[in-house]
């Protein structure tokens, strides 16, 4: 925070000088001799909303674990400037990925503009490699697009070009490299960016928080740092802007709040983005707000590669609703795909031998996975266990893409800060029963099937379920 704001500071400060040399208002030399000096975020933390200091008003967006970057108005043109560089990002407290990114962090700032602003952006190269940046969704010249090769020269390390163009359509949208894309995008560039509306929309409804954030992915082997850029569907991280949980920040909101959520998505596969507790619509996607009469109530929105959706909702119920993707492997960080189901199987015998041979050796999942969420595990210097997370009544056995919507009747207008645990008023938690327990009646049918096997098996297979036991456990 105190970073930022004296990186703001020195922004802010910086134009006062750089703003009155500029002699032309379109690109020329001049205005390159003097483009706008980067703003650098290195903190993870997830910053309050930039206010707009000039141009048109708008409400501004949260970015979850993020940042917004700050502009400077050159006569009547909103000017940013993104550096490609690498960078050195917390994925969770305990692991920290070497990524590339944009001005100190992967993901990018995001930028956030008005219908009709027109926008100058400088982007210098300094990575090892040429770049470029696309315009995920926008409406712009085609030699603005920003795919290399395509339309224009690559960006060569070293080098700065600008795009410019006026962000014609409100709406949510995304940046990332269109060069080596398959590499850049797996080292984690990529950025959101919000075009808000200019005054009232009919299909843009005014929100007390708005909130935004990517999904993306990497694949980091235990006790390392660097993404391997080859992996095309088997990632062991599944991050919300660079982020695994428990590092993802809640959202933090009013009882009472209109909310709105925008989500990108640049991995290689769908999310199912899940929220508890609330009803959603799809009020908008990369494509523009949704006309009123399609959008129906949703609890979960698959998010499929390259889209973005926009959800509202009122917040109206109190607690700490889990918010999520339903892809029950995504809630789960490094190490946890290659185990062997082991539910049910007796490990007893074997593990007296090998206990003789390692003392230290350990059984897992012999009465499901949860262990691992409770276990104290020695783990590789830089990786974050599968599953874990203290909640106020135990481990939350959860990884990766998993926050919480905290919704609160005390929270101030304009208080983005984490209320704490939610404490359920008396009454209306779940609790054990401690009563008499009937034995239950099993149903019994016989099976039909849809025609005769060609062969009646001689004998009748009986699948028999062994009952776990605690016992061999008691030595963990
Ligand atoms: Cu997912």
């Amino acid at each position: 925070m105190e970073n930022n704001l004296l990186n703001r500071r020195k922004f802010f400060s910086a134009l006062g000088i750089a703003g009155g040399a500029v002699a032309a208002a379109s690109v020329s030399r001049v205005a390159m001799a003097a483009l706008p000096e980067p703003v650098i975020q290195t903190k993870p933390d997830t910053m309050p909303p930039l206010i707009p200091k000039d141009g048109r008003p708008y409400n501004p967006v949260v970015t979850l674990n993020s940042w917004t970057l700050p502009w400077r108005m050159n006569r009547g043109v909103k000017e940013f400037h993104l550096v490609a560089e690498p960078v050195i990002r917390e994925i969770a407290p305990g692991m920290k990925a070497h990524l590339w990114g944009y001005n100190g962090q992967s993901p990018g700032p995001t930028i956030e503009v008005v219908e009709g602003d027109r926008v100058r952006v400088f982007v210098t190269n300094k990575l090892p490699e040429h770049t470029t940046i696309h315009w995920h969704g926008q409406r712009l010249p085609n030699g603005m697009d920003g795919v290399g090769g395509l339309n224009q020269k690559q960006i060569d390390p070293g080098k700065t070009f600008v795009y410019e163009f006026i962000a014609k359509r409100p709406g949510t949208f995304m940046y990332h490299p269109h060069a080596d894309e398959m590499t850049q995008m797996a080292m984690g560039m990529m950025g959101f960016w919000v075009t808000h509306p200019k005054g009232s929309h009919p299909l843009i409804d005014p929100v007390d928080r708005d909130f935004c954030f990517l999904l993306n992915a990497y694949d980091i082997d235990p006790g390392s740092a660097t993404p391997k850029v080859n992996t095309m569907l088997d990632f062991n991280l599944w991050t919300w802007n660079s982020r695994a949980f428990p590092g993802i920040d809640t959202l933090n909101v009013r009882k009472g709040d209109k909310v709105r959520i925008r989500i990108g998505n640049l991995t290689m596969t769908n999310h199912p983005i899940h929220l508890h507790g609330h009803e959603f619509v799809v009020s908008g996607t990369d494509g523009g707000p949704t006309p009123k009469g399609s959008r129906w109530p949703e609890v979960t929105t698959d998010i499929a590669v390259g889209q973005m959706r926009q959800v509202d909702f009122l917040a109206d119920e109190e607690g700490d609703w889990a918010f999520h993707c339903h892809k029950s492997h995504h809630t789960m960080n490094a190490m946890g795909h290659n185990v062997p189901t082991m539910i049910g199987v007796d490990h007893r015998e074997v593990v007296s031998k090998i206990t003789a041979l390692i003392p230290d050796y350990m059984v897992m999942g012999e009465r499901g996975m949860a262990d691992m969420g409770e276990m104290e595990m020695q783990l590789p210097d830089n990786t974050l266990p599968m599953m874990t997370g203290a909640g106020p009544y135990g481990s939350v056995e959860m990884g990766g893409m998993f926050t919480m919507l905290k919704v609160r009747r005390d929270q101030k207008p304009g208080d983005y800060s984490d209320p704490g645990w939610y404490k359920q008023p008396e009454g209306t938690q779940a609790f054990e029963w401690t009563g008499p327990l009937a034995e239950p009646a099993r149903f019994k049918s016989e099976g039909r099937q849809s025609m005769p096997l060609k062969e009646t098996p001689k004998k009748e297979v009986e699948v028999t379920v062994k009952k776990p036991s605690g016992g061999s456990h008691s030595g963990h």
